[in-house]
């Protein structure tokens, strides 16, 4: 069981209070942002990261009525098919992950008693819109995918998701020249609203920035 959520305490402390309770069991950390930012394209690129790293690592994904990212996943070749748990969420996705995470939980459960010596599951909200957030009793730690093709103004937009989360990922820089997204003012305006939470700039067709989301993960979830 999680600790109870208690929104005093920031999810750094609570993950620490998390992992000890687990005994050491697996860090979950949740990925959720808008629909088309870069969610699964971001796990495709972290998996790697992870596995040269020697961490076991296992993926839940949620999708409203399909498995479409579960399959594509299995099917990358970048990690073992059973290694890949899908979530039909079947409502708002938020709903799965935030107000009754019980699938999401039961599904990590599972590869958790699967793979014992697991040590990183993430857990791939479906789209959403910029008000998701996630239940600290389902992830230790938790990010937000927005891209530079919604717009320069996101950020400034303070979706719950833009404010809370302890990692902001701010993906597909390539296209910012194409869409007249001005990164510079979302990272400024980004900081500005996240009260000095970090935040990060990808490319994951080419992963550039992948290894600070990664250290970002290591640093505040795997300790090692
Ligand atoms: N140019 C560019 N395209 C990207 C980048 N990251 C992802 N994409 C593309 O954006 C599209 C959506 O990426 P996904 O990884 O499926 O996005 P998602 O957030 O998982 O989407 P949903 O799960 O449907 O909400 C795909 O066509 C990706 O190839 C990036 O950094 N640059
Ligand atoms: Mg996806």
């Amino acid at each position: 069981m999680r600790t109870c959520q208690d929104p005093s305490i920031n999810s750094t402390l609570h993950a620490a209070m998390n992992r000890q309770t687990l005994s050491n069991g697996p860090a979950r950390v949740g990925i959720g942002g808008p629909v088309g930012s870069g969610k699964t394209a971001l796990i495709e690129q972290l998996i790697p990261i992870f596995s040269n790293r020697g961490n076991e690592i296992a993926v839940i994904t949620n999708d409203l009525v399909t498995r479409e990212d579960a399959k594509r996943l299995q099917q990358s070749g970048l990690l073992a098919s059973e290694r890949v748990v899908a979530v039909e969420a079947g409502a708002c996705p938020h709903t799965v992950i935030r107000e009754d995470p019980t699938l999401n939980m039961q599904a990590a459960e599972l590869l958790e008693r699967k793979f014992e010596n697991l040590e990183v599951v993430l857990i791939e909200s479906g789209g959403d819109n910029l008000a998701s957030t996630f239940s600290l009793d389902l992830v230790d730690y938790w990010m937000f995918v927005i891209d530079t093709s919604e717009g320069d103004d996101i950020p400034r937009k303070r979706g719950p998701g833009i404010v809370q989360s302890d990692l902001l990922v701010i993906n597909k820089v390539d296209l910012a020249p194409y869409v007249g997204a001005d990164i510079n003012l979302m990272v400024k305006e980004g900081q500005e609203v996240r009260d000095g939470k970090p935040l990060a700039l990808t490319n994951c067709k080419t992963g550039a920035g992948i290894q600070e989301v990664a250290d970002h993960i290591i640093n505040n979830v795997l300790f090692s």
